[in-house]
């Protein structure tokens, strides 16, 4: 599958207040989002299935690919677009195998990770987190352009950075020579997310 990987948005709906998943996922895909990843960490099968079940509605009316974070058996059931796992998941290899025809990610934080991602079979690599982020607490130190850059230039398959990038650093991170950029608060954390996901398209270029 050839995927745009130039905006790519991950869901957490803890920062969506009242707004609803589906209508905020359409608005930001009307507005530039290329690529979407269902991201809900704390959330029992039965509802995450629901939930895929309409962003997929949704993802398929706008014509962009819907990725499931680390459930296989959710993406499988859905019939979704992809996969994306990191360490501790489903070993990537097995994922590899039990995903034909899919998308499959991997999020990686050094070469090493890469080598592992590419050996494996991976469609794209998240590498991060770029910088600080404060939407996932368990993250590892931040790259910064200069380690994205350097895991970017070793990589044979598409990369986009993550954590922390919103529209005042996006250009600075695109240059570092990914493919995209993967953001959460950046566009469902603001206000107007029309707005927001318009800015980071136009600071991609
Ligand atoms: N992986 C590395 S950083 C991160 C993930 C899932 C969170 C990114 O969220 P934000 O709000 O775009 O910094
Ligand atoms: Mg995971």
């Amino acid at each position: 599958m050839n995927v745009d990987y130039t905006l790519y948005l991950a869901t957490d709906r803890t920062i969506l207040g009242a707004r609803s998943l589906e209508a905020a996922v359409e608005e930001a895909v009307r507005n530039g989002v290329t690529v979407v990843q269902l991201r809900e960490k704390a959330c029992a099968s039965g509802e995450f299935y629901e939930i895929g079940r309409r962003l997929l509605a949704v993802t398929r009316r706008c014509g962009v690919p819907l990725i499931i974070n680390d459930r296989l058996d959710i993406l499988l059931a859905l019939d979704a677009d992809g996969l994306h796992v990191g360490r501790g998941d489903l070993p990537l290899g097995r994922a590899r195998a039990l995903t034909p025809g899919k998308i499959l990610g991997y999020s990686v934080h050094s070469v090493a990770d890469l080598r592992h991602a590419e050996a494996c079979g991976a469609d794209y690599v998240g590498i991060g987190p770029a910088f600080p982020t404060g939407t996932k607490p368990d993250a590892a130190a931040a790259l910064g352009v200069a380690g994205v850059a350097e895991i970017a230039r070793a990589a044979s398959i598409p990369c986009v950075a993550i954590g922390g990038i919103h529209a005042g650093n996006a250009a600075a991170v695109k240059a570092a020579g990914v493919s995209g950029v993967c953001v959460i608060s950046a566009i469902l954390g603001a206000a107007e997310i029309d707005k927001a996901a318009r800015g980071l398209r136009a600071a991609l270029g």
